[in-house]
């Protein structure tokens, strides 16, 4: 087995070859401290014990503690002209269980994120439709509700991999993801509310669903899936959803591609043929390697990345206990078994999922092992409940070559090294 890895130099961080020499030995096989060695932290009065912390009104909306100030979203600066149309990254390096705050979850826009108040927000329903209805954000909330859990990947997460290893952290391979409590209202209830009568057989019917940004963002999705389970939002995780994910209601599109999740609805057409909207024309189709185009491709399919350790999160501790995590999602419903590989996939060991799979929502892996110092090309597995196994990089390029920017599902590989350093790599 080969390792092979493109682009940048690794950086390489001084602090954890200091910090692996000054503990390594002090750590005993059981990962904690021997209480014979004085630890002053424990011996001596500390200043958080000698006065009075903060109030209860100082925060009266908190932020994270300053010592967490490296858990954010990045931004990978070469990838966009201007940070207007631009993404940035989840840090799912540094989180772990399955929902992402609001305030770290990735942002893709293209023409910036808008302020638009609840008073000022309006949702057509136009077209096909027995009587076209217009509704304010009130009228929303006096629909049965429904509260569910999903994933949002951009279809373009991990498309700067194709070629090669790129980018080096799972912020940056595998961080335009989200995952949160969606509140809302079923798309059907609405559709419903403004009568399909006229719309005759469903069976070829579509919906164009449109934003209140300068991008508009169109697209267009089947009625079968529009009657299903999309949602329109208006609560992410228990509040308001934030400015930059679609404030004051989106559309929520389970398992497809996040371009679909339109932010900042303002329209949705009952159509009788797809519109061909830039976004699933020039954008959102996944060209192959005798230069013919994808389209349609809606559904993300089953995929997986260890989260921990990576790049952004080498195994600081000495040797011993190590907790091998990460995250495994499928569009086409829930992952029922994750697989890990310390040797670039000869052998693979079975993963603990924290909790069941849940469809189309993110799921928890851990695998509790022993690190005895040995290097590995740790790799994640998924498999969902159709059946379908996530493939390796050589086999996703088999059949779609390497023209492709978009789904790109493919098995990752993280070179971790005896000093506990982690590097974006892949084996052949
Ligand atoms: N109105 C509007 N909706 C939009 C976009 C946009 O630019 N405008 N971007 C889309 C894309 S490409 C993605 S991946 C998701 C990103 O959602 P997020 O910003 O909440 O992560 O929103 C989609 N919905
Ligand atoms: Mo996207």
């Amino acid at each position: 087995m080969t390792v092979r890895f493109k682009g940048k130099a690794p950086s390489r961080r001084a602090f954890l070859k200091g910090t692996l020499a000054s503990t390594a030995g002090a750590i005993a096989g059981a990962g904690a401290a021997s209480a014979a060695t004085p630890d002053p932290l424990i011996t001596e009065k500390q200043s958080w014990a000698m006065g009075t912390g903060d109030g209860v009104d100082a925060t009266p909306y908190g932020l994270p503690i300053q010592y967490e100030g490296d858990v954010i979203r990045r931004n990978v600066e070469w990838l966009t002209a201007d940070t207007i149309s631009s993404i940035n990254f989840s840090p799912i390096h540094a989180l772990d269980g399955t929902i992402t705050p609001q305030g770290c979850a990735f942002e893709r826009h293209h023409s910036g994120a808008i302020e638009l108040k609840k008073e000022d927000y309006r949702l057509m329903i136009n077209g096909l439709v027995d009587q076209e209805l217009i509704f304010t954000y009130e009228d929303l909330e006096r629909f049965p509700r429904v509260n569910k859990t999903f994933f949002l990947e951009c279809a373009a997460n991990t498309g700067m991999e194709w070629a090669g290893a790129q980018l080096n952290g799972a912020q940056f391979t595998h961080g335009m993801i989200h995952n949160m409590e969606y509140t809302g209202v079923s798309l059907r209830t609405l559709l419903e509310e403004a009568g399909l009568g006229k719309a005759g057989d469903l069976k070829d019917k579509w919906i164009y669903v449109e934003g209140a940004d300068a991008s508009s963002n169109g697209r267009s999705i089947p009625m079968e899936k529009a009657l299903d389970d999309v949602m329109i939002a208006f609560k992410a995780n228990g509040e308001a959803l934030r400015k930059e994910h679609g404030y004051p209601v989106r559309l929520v599109v389970p398992g497809w591609e996040g371009n679909m999740w339109v932010k900042w609805l303002r329209r949705i057409e009952v159509t009788d043929q797809a519109v061909e909207s830039r976004e699933e024309t020039s954008k959102y189709t996944d060209t192959l390697e005798n230069g013919t185009s994808r389209k349609w491709t809606w559904v993300m399919d089953a995929k997986s990345v260890v989260t921990s350790p990576s790049p952004q999160s080498p195994i600081k501790h000495g040797h011993g206990p190590l907790v091998i995590t990460g995250l495994a999602w499928s569009g086409r419903g829930a992952i029922t078994r994750v697989d890990v590989s310390k040797d670039g996939g000869k052998t693979w060991e079975t993963a603990r999922l924290a909790n069941p799979g849940q469809p189309m929502a993110l799921t928890r892996f851990y695998l509790d092992t022993t690190w005895t110092g040995e290097e590995m090309l740790l790799q994640s597995r998924a498999m969902d409940e159709t059946g379908y196994v996530q493939p390796t990089k050589h086999m996703l390029r088999e059949v779609r070559g390497e023209n492709s920017i978009y789904h790109n599902n493919c098995i990752q590989t993280w070179w971790v090294k005896a000093n506990g350093e982690a590097e974006n790599v892949e084996v052949s």
